[in-house]
């Protein structure tokens, strides 16, 4: 799993066990569940998962033409990209962000823009999403415990806010701050990480075309458990850099420390590039399961080095030593 040694959980451990299938199990016993309950009750996870579909708003964008914006693979199924997910402000359970953060309250949104720039702005969510036409792309995500899913976002570069946001000369890192808020987050009574969850990166990685700032997925609003109403997808690092529900932008002149650092900073660096060759102290990172391919028995497939964007981003990191600064 991702969460650090002597954090005082007992947890499952990583790929052995596919959690995978066991959710993919569970899934379609709900399902089965639901079928039978014929739509006389909206308490299982199907049923709530149709609904929230039914419910979110539409949301549209043009066809990226982002090179490497453009995965020719097959999304993932929605319902498995909204039911199985990372988002301990709402418990470490991979069901538990779709189970209990439907009540996130995402208006009003605020995100202030901080630290290293002309002079410091609020943007609400409206004015952030005209600073640029939204595209689709699609996008590989990896999670560090091993598995993998193909989706379409709806958003654009993260470069457009952090043009609109003027830094200074000093900045040389962006900070994500995302929300703590112990009424509407029950995870937040729970001391597995630091709250609030931050991420960051360096100024250079932020500007890549390829970091999208993301507002929607499948067509519609990102949902609650997917980080509603704004959150990153950088799809060459591992999944836990793209921050989710982000109330705060930050520029920095010094590298700062993020929160899976803080948690286990010999398990998690600063850059956490998807490399294939840099195994996790705990465990592999050369392979992955994709999400939707279900079962015991599928295949593991193999981990691309930069997550498969080696071809795009790899310049950013010429020179330097990939397995010190992991
Ligand atoms: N605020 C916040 N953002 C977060 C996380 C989290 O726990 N809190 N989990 C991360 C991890 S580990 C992953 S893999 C991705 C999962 O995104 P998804 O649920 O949309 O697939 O979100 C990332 N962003
Ligand atoms: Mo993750």
């Amino acid at each position: 799993m991702h969460l650090p040694r002597n954090h005082g959980f007992s947890h499952p451990r990583s790929s052995e066990i596919t959690p995978e299938a066991v959710y993919a199990a569970r899934r379609d016993w709900l399902r089965q569940i639901a079928l039978a309950a014929a739509g006389s009750t909206l308490s299982t996870w199907a049923a709530r998962d149709a609904l929230a579909t039914a419910t979110t708003p539409a949301l549209s964008g043009v066809r990226s033409t982002v090179a490497g914006a453009q995965t020719m693979e097959k999304p993932t199924d929605r319902g498995d990209a909204t039911g199985y997910n990372n988002f301990y402000e709402f418990g470490t359970d991979k069901s538990d962000p779709a189970e209990h953060a439907q009540t996130l309250r995402t208006q009003p949104w605020v995100v202030t823009v901080e630290g290293e720039v002309k002079s410091p702005r609020r943007f609400d969510l409206d004015a952030l999403m005209k600073l640029a036409a939204l595209e689709e792309r699609i996008y590989r995500l990896r999670c560090v415990e091993g598995w993998s899913m193909v989706i379409p976002w709806l958003g654009f570069s993260l470069s457009h806010l952090i043009k609109a946001a003027q830094p200074t000369g000093n900045a040389k890192f962006v900070q994500f701050v995302t929300l703590a808020d112990a009424q509407q987050m029950p995870g937040l009574g729970s001391r597995v990480l630091a709250w609030p969850y931050v991420e960051a990166l360096r100024m250079d990685e932020a500007m890549h075309p390829l970091a999208m700032l993301v507002f929607g997925m499948y067509g519609q609003r990102l949902p609650p458990q997917n980080g509603a109403p704004l959150r990153l997808a950088v799809p060459w690092k591992y999944g836990f850099k793209s921050a989710k529900s982000i109330v705060q932008i930050r520029f920095l002149a010094q590298q700062p420390v993020t929160s899976w650092e803080r948690a286990a900073p010999s398990e998690y660096g600063f850059y956490s590039n998807v490399n294939p060759q840099v195994d996790h102290p705990r465990w592999s990172q050369a392979s992955e399961r994709r999400i939707g391919e279900d079962g015991l028995f599928a295949k593991k497939r193999p981990t691309l080095m930069f997550n498969g964007y080696e071809a795009q981003v790899g310049a950013l990191y010429a020179g330097m030593d990939l397995k010190r600064f992991y």
